[in-house]
C-alpha cells in the first residue's frame, strides 16, 4: 500500500469524511487554489481504486469514497464555477452507457461552465440515442464523453460510430480515469484531455477555431 504525502490526498485515501472536508475549507480559507484542491482529492481517488484492486477495499469503500468526494466538490463547485459569464457556445456532455462514473465528468462539467459555456449535462449511462438527439436539438459543435470502465470502451467507440453515422459534424472530445492518445485513437475521437483544466483549454481551441472559420467563410 503506497503512503500518500499529502494529507488531503491520505485523508480521502483513508476514507476520513470530517477531515477531507476540514482540510478543503482550511485550505480554500488559507488560498490555495482549488484545482490544486481538485487535484490532491484525485490522488487520494486514485488509492482507493488501488487498494479496490488489490483487495484492501471493497465496493463499500468505493461507494464512500464516492460519497466523500461529492461533499468535497460541493464545498468547491461555487470557487470553480465562475459566475454571470457570456454564453460561449453550447456542448453537450455524458457518460457513456454501461458507466455510471460522474465525479470527475461532473468537475469538467463544472469548468466548462465557469468558463463561459453552455454545457448539456446527459448524465450517467448515456446511450447513443441521447448524444445524438441533444446534438441535433443544441446544434453543439463539440461532445465530450467520460469514460472509466474499460468494459465500456467498445461501446463508446459505437457511440462515436453512431453519431458520425447520423451525419452530425461535430468534435468529440474523451476523458476518463485511463484515457490516453491509443483509447483516443481507437475509439476515433478528436481529442482526449487527462483533467478539466485540459479540457476547458482544448474546448477554447475548438470554439476559437470554429469562429475563424466562421468569419473567414
Ligand atoms: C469512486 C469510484 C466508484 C464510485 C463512483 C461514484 C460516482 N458517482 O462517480 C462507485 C462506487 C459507484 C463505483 C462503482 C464501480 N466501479 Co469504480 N471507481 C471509483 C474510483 C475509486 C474513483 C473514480 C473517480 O471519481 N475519480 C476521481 C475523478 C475526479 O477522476 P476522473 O474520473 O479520472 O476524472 C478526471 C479525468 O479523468 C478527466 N475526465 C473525466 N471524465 C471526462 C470527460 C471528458 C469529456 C474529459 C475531457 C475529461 C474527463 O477529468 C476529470 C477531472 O480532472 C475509481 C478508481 C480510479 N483510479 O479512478 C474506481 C474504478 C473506476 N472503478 C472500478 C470498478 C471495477 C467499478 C465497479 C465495476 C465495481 C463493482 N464491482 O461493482 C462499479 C461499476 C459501476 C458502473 N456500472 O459504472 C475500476 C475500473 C476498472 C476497469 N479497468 O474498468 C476502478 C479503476 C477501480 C479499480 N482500480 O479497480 N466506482
Amino acid at each position: 500500500m503506497a503512503t500518500l504525502i499529502d494529507e488531503l490526498a491520505s485523508a480521502i485515501a483513508e476514507l476520513e469524511d470530517e477531515k477531507v472536508l476540514e482540510l478543503v475549507t482550511t485550505r480554500l480559507d488559507s488560498g490555495i487554489a482549488p484545482l490544486a484542491i481538485v487535484d490532491n482529492l484525485q490522488q487520494g481517488m486514485t488509492e482507493v481504486g488501488m487498494r479496490f484492486e488489490s483487495g484492501d477495499y471493497f465496493l463499500s469503500e468505493l461507494v464512500m469514497c464516492g460519497e466523500i468526494m461529492k461533499d468535497a466538490m460541493a464545498v468547491l463547485e461555487p470557487h470553480l464555477a465562475g459566475a454571470d459569464q457570456q454564453h460561449r457556445g453550447s456542448i453537450v456532455i455524458g457518460t457513456v452507457k454501461g458507466d455510471v462514473h460522474d465525479l470527475g465528468k461532473n468537475i469538467v462539467v463544472m469548468l466548462l461552465k465557469g468558463a463561459g459555456y453552455n454545457v448539456i449535462d446527459l448524465g450517467i449511462d448515456v446511450p447513443a440515442e441521447k448524444f445524438i438527439e441533444a446534438l441535433k436539438e443544441s446544434q453543439a459543435p463539440l461532445v465530450g464523453m467520460s469514460v472509466l470502465l474499460t468494459a465500456c470502451q467498445e461501446g463508446m467507440k459505437e457511440i462515436i460510430e453512431e453519431i458520425r453515422a447520423a451525419g452530425l459534424k461535430v468534435a468529440v472530445i474523451i476523458g476518463g480515469n485511463y484515457v490516453d492518445e491509443a483509447v483516443k485513437n481507437y475509439v476515433k475521437a478528436d481529442y482526449f484531455a487527462h483533467n478539466a483544466s485540459d479540457a476547458v483549454k482544448i474546448a477554447d481551441e475548438i470554439f476559437t477555431t470554429a469562429r475563424g472559420s466562421a468569419h473567414s467563410a
